[in-house]
């Protein structure tokens, strides 16, 4: 008898326990979450199994999925969050959504009330897959334990193949609880990051991009996130170069090419673009988006490039976004890294002279601008003279995470990009605010090596500060930089430019950011002085634990340079 319940044992495992075995034989090394009921099971699991993986506990689920969002960005790993069901699922939802349209590999689990308890209404319960259904690439709700290993499989395939994205899997109480076969718990672990398949483009549509590539006088070309995701810097730059073509980026695809490449452009769209960005789309007689859905920001609402003026061609490794904005004369399907390195052999005989003087003079027109903005003593402190003092203090391979508001415009306009590679980057999907600082705990604990530096409006500062006491608890040594304004600027700013100053709920009360953290035991600074703004930020990149800096700063619909460039 005992024997036989031995033979079991060791045959059988929980739901839960082969969970957390199906995240480690993926190579997943944290987990970001928050408990609950429905999760004892699982949270049992990581308690008594040696699995080896950290788990990270939030104050919030929405934090968690931003915590895991940032982790992905930064090392191309999946991501993974977890949070119980009911309010855990539901505040878990933003993150997912973000993640999964900003194409990053993001696993959501969430637990459920048991098989059993369903339709009784039962504390908490609700349909988790037609929740996730929209927000996710995949996601399944699990009846019986014994599919857990498979759905696991599953999820890691959709997410880390063709355009990354986040799946969710819903593990009941009881599903948790029931059996699994040992012997079904395996995995591919290279899907455990992204590119997991790469897939070459078709070669003769390769020759057609060739060919206009080669008739074109300007070619220009737009990127988004995924010639970072992809590790395509080099084959961009060599192509790039071949073809004397400036390099623009969306926000997303910051990275891609070094600002300080003769042929940088920067960002170009209503969110950090400029006019001279702007000229440099309008004058190029062939755009080649490479892993850009050219959406509403990228070109300002389909203005820029305009419709038919110029020749397109759309590189992506998701069919689906290819012609949905633009006439297409060239679609290239396919990785990034392997499209342009076949577009490089196609075009091997082409070296054209290095001609950059259209892009410089841009530039210099540009940041001339901004220069003089930067060097202002006026009070409040314009968001400018900001952007300049952290770029002169920060070490060039330093992590720059953004909020919405003033940080995402300003910081992708101007902040430079010292080399390729995802330095900076903010939620662009659907830019809700407060995404920031769970982002740079992901981004730190991907990378813990180099500096994290969040930097928010005060309307985010708002919607994460509880992620403070997570801060604190684990010791990150990450600085915040919170824009301080007591307004929702943005929306200020578009009440100025679009509907006649007629202000309506936008202002808020000031509060003390630097008094919030010091509560929480992070080290604060509060700067409205000028020339007070380099030292306290060189402290509180120097001081060796978590340290904030509340900078009392102009506000946007105040602004000195052109913002009503960037209001949609
Ligand atoms: C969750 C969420 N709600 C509303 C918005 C709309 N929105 C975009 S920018 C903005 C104002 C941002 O205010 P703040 O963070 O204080 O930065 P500021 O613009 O003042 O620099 C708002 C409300 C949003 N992006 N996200």
């Amino acid at each position: 008898m005992n024997k036989r319940v031995e033979v079991q044992a060791a045959a059988t495992i929980t739901g839960a326990e082969a969970a957390v075995e199906m995240l480690q034989a993926h190579g997943v090394e944290v987990i970001f979450g928050l408990c609950g009921d429905t999760s004892l099971p699982l949270y049992d699991a990581l308690a008594r199994t040696p699995h080896g993986m950290r788990h990270i506990l939030t104050r919030d689920e929405r934090h968690a999925a931003y915590m895991a969002d940032g982790y992905a960005r930064v090392s191309g790993k999946v991501g993974v969050c977890e949070g119980p069901s009911g309010g855990g699922a539901t505040y878990i939802l933003p993150g997912v959504v973000e993640a999964n349209e900003s194409s990053v590999p993001l696993l959501c689990i969430t637990t459920d009330v048991a098989v059993s308890s369903r339709g009784r209404y039962t504390l908490t319960e609700i349909d988790q897959g037609a929740l996730m259904r929209p927000a996710t690439k995949w996601n399944a709700v699990l009846n019986r334990s014994a599919d857990i290993p498979h759905a696991f499989r599953a999820a890691f395939n959709r997410m880390t193949t063709g355009r990354p994205g986040a799946a969710h899997l819903s593990l009941p109480y009881d599903v948790q609880n029931g059996p699994v076969e040992r012997a079904d718990v395996w995995a591919d672990p290279s899907l455990g990051r992204v590119p997991a398949r790469r897939a070459a483009p078709d070669p003769f549509c390769v020759e057609l991009a060739g060919k206009l590539l080669r008739g074109a006088k300007n070619p220009l070309f737009i990127c988004g996130g995924g010639v970072v995701t992809s590790g395509a810097e080099a084959e961009l730059i060599e192509l790039a170069e071949r073809l004397s073509a400036p390099v623009a980026t969306t926000i997303s695809g910051r990275g891609a090419i070094a600002d300080d490449h003769p042929l940088a452009v920067g960002v170009v769209g209503s969110n950090g673009g400029t006019v001279e960005t702007r000229q440099i789309v309008d004058a190029a007689d062939l755009v080649c988006f490479v892993t850009c859905r050219a959406g509403s920001v990228t070109t300002e609402r389909w203005r820029h490039p305009a419709p038919g003026k110029a020749k397109i061609v759309h590189l992506d490794i998701d069919p689906a976004v290819i012609s949905v904005n633009y006439p297409t004369d060239v679609p290239l399907v396919g990785d990034a890294r392997l499209a342009l390195t076949a577009l490089n052999e196609a075009l091997a005989a082409v070296k054209r002279p290095l001609d950059a003087h259209t892009v410089q003079k841009a530039r210099e027109h540009k940041f001339a601008r901004f220069r003089m903005l930067a060097s202002s003593g006026d009070k409040p402190i314009l968001p400018e003279r900001l952007v300049a003092t952290l770029a002169d203090a920060l070490d060039p391979d330093a992590q720059l995470v953004l909020d919405p508001g003033t940080p995402c415009p300003y910081f992708s306009a101007y902040f430079p990009v010292r080399g390729t590679g995802r330095r900076i980057f903010s939620n662009r999907a659907h830019g809700a605010l407060g995404y920031a600082m769970a982002a740079a705990i992901g981004a730190h604990v991907a990378c813990p090596a180099v500096k994290t530096v969040a930097v928010m409006g005060d309307g985010s500062f708002g919607m994460c500060a509880g992620e403070l006491e997570t801060i604190v608890r684990l010791k990150l040594p990450l600085t915040m930089i919170v824009i301080s304004n007591s307004v929702y600027g943005w929306i200020k700013a578009g009440q100025k430019s679009g509907y006649g100053g007629r202000y309506f709920s936008v202002d808020f009360t000031p509060t003390d950011h630097a008094r919030v953290a010091e509560a929480f035991g992070v080290k604060g600074w509060r700067v409205s002085e000028p020339d007070e703004l380099a030292g306290a930020l060189a402290a509180a990149l120097a001081h060796g634990g978590p340290s904030l800096v509340d900078v009392v700063c102009q506000p946007l619909q105040d602004a000195k340079a052109p913002v009503s460039e960037w209001v949609a």
